[in-house]
């Protein structure tokens, strides 16, 4: 498939829509909270997309949503996509100053907010010079308007606005070494095109079936495995809206709800496996096919999890940039520990320095050609030109090829961190570091755990008059624990006389990775 075969004019909510004519009564979606057909999420889908042309959101314009997975988010999205504005995903375990820096550059102009999660964005959302409404997703107290009284007298009709195939549907923020996290914007077409590419053809999804992302709504990889894929194919979908370390809280929901497609970072897969009684206490039955993406899955993971579970895990690579997986092993060609092979839509090519392809074995930096790629990165024209060159995306993946086509992953070209899936800024942790009085200068790198996934680690230069100590350390690692999402905290701290420095007196982390 590829985007011409779309027409001209399409919009995304035709995702959901298209199930209408075929399926309306079927469930589409399940959640702790509430469980709902195809046609009763269309009508709250038309309510809100009401509410939102009422409150003078137009065309082009950002509706954010910070909040856990739930029947409302996922509503808002398509209600946001009808009426051709731009859906923006708030990462919720972002810091309140980084929300503000994104409400700002995406120009958002109405924001839905969980209850749980007001209390952090109420202080940095006053002044916002585009934000003109807070809805509250759950309870308030307080002032905003709750979302169930916002749609309530909506008319359950709503006019779709047409929009051109590469008119702008979805915006979510990545971060980066440097510099602020980047918006990502990407278009309606680019939406079926990865269902059809990746979740059909490659997964092999079907209208039978019913997904369960731990990886979150906000994330493309939650997004598209866990909304538009299924909802493409008519299949239902399951949406859990705890934090995924609460895995015997996820296994639950697997008993509850029979998914039988399950996607989840890696340290999803490995904490499930420390359980001892994992597949005693839990029934999985349901599972015909699970899903890794984020980081590498270690071979030894996909192994455990096959002899206990009986179930494959599919490892595939992805990026917000692209939208989804563009690279992957499939259902019965599975090389564990490998990203697997190249597929129709997207080509691949790895090369040296110099730009030249490397010889098959070696390892070379890896580019990527799609019609789902997006056109640029907001308000960064420099990183824009840096990474989106001409037809190919510049990943910033270093991989080799095996004898047999199998692409295996061996680290990133930058120094960022995927820990938990999630991205890690190495400068944001020894920022934090540094603000503590005992440190004088620090590097954090990628450090591979006993399951082989990396976590940050950080080499410290104490002050003058500091001595180093075991404490010290669990200090350091406690105070980056209470002041910022947790998964960034370094797992060890390494005490150093210096740290190795370029001439111009750069930190050379490349120097300190073990891994
Ligand atoms: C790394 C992997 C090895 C890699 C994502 C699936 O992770 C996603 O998007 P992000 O923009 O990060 C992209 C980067 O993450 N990575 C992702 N998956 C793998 N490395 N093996 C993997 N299987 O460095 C890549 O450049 O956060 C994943 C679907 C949608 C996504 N957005």
């Amino acid at each position: 498939m590829y985007a011409a075969d779309l027409p001209l004019f399409y919009n995304a909510v035709d995702i959901l829509e298209h199930n209408l004519a075929k399926r309306a009564d079927k469930i589409a979606l399940c959640s702790p909270s509430r469980t709902l057909t195809f046609r009763q999420v269309s009508d709250e889908v038309n309510q809100t997309a009401n509410a939102l042309r009422k409150a003078g959101v137009r065309f082009g314009d950002v509706v954010g949503i910070l909040a856990f997975d739930s029947p409302e988010w996922v509503i808002t999205f398509f209600a946001t996509l009808k009426i051709g504005a731009v859906s923006l995903g708030l990462n919720t375990l972002l810091t309140a100053a980084e929300h503000d820096y994104i409400l700002r550059d995406a120009h958002c102009r109405l924001l839905l907010v969980q209850d749980a999660l007001w209390p952090h964005i109420e202080p940095i959302v006053a002044g916002h010079p585009f934000l003109e409404q807070v809805i509250i997703i759950g309870d308030a107290a307080a002032a905003p308007i709750t979302y169930t009284h916002w749609i309530a007298t909506e008319s359950t009709q709503a006019e779709r606005q047409e929009t051109h195939r590469e008119d702008f549907a979805t915006l979510n923020y990545s971060s980066g070494t440097t510099g602020q996290p980047k918006g990502i914007p990407h278009a309606h077409k680019d939406l079926p095109l990865t269902a059809q590419l990746w979740g059909v053809n490659i997964l092999g999804l079907r209208e039978t079936d019913r997904t369960f992302a731990v990886a979150k709504l906000f994330f493309t990889f939650g997004t598209g495995g866990n909304l538009i894929f299924p909802w493409y194919v008519g299949a239902s979908i399951v949406l859990y809206p705890g934090p995924p370390r609460l895995i015997n809280n996820v296994l639950e929901l697997i008993a509850r709800f029979q998914p039988t497609i399950f996607y989840n970072a890696p340290t999803g897969y490995a904490m499930a496996l420390a359980l001892p009684d994992l597949t005693e206490k839990y029934n999985l039955s349901s599972l015909r096919l699970c899903v890794s993406a984020g980081e590498a899955l270690p071979a030894p993971i996909w192994q455990q999890w096959y002899e206990r579970t009986g179930l494959e895990i599919i490892d595939g690579i992805g990026a917000t940039e692209i939208y989804h997986i563009f690279l992957s092993n499939r259902p019965g060609d599975i090389r564990p520990g490998s990203s697997g092979k190249p597929f129709n839509g997207f080509e691949l090519r790895l090369i040296d320095e110099m730009g030249n392809d490397v010889p098959q074995g070696d390892i070379g930096n890896l580019l990527v050609k799609g019609e789902t790629t997006a056109s640029f990165y907001l308000h960064q024209y420099e990183k824009s030109r840096q990474t989106f060159r001409g037809e190919w995306f510049f990943t910033g993946d270093k991989y080799w090829v095996d004898e047999d086509g199998y692409y295996w992953h061996a680290g990133r070209s930058d120094d960022m961190i995927k820990a938990g899936g999630i991205w890690v800024s190495p400068t944001e942790v020894e920022s934090m570091l540094l603000s503590h009085p005992a440190v004088l200068e620090c590097a954090v790198v990628g450090k591979a755990d006993q399951a082989g996934l990396f976590k940050p680690q950080a080499f410290v230069v104490l002050q003058p008059g500091t001595a180093p100590s075991d404490e010290l350390a669990q200090t350091l690692i406690q105070y980056c624990r209470e002041r910022m999402a947790e998964y960034k905290r370094p797992r060890w701290i390494e005490f150093v006389p210096e740290l190795p420095k370029t001439a111009t007196g750069k930190i050379q982390r490349y120097k300190l990775r073990t891994d």
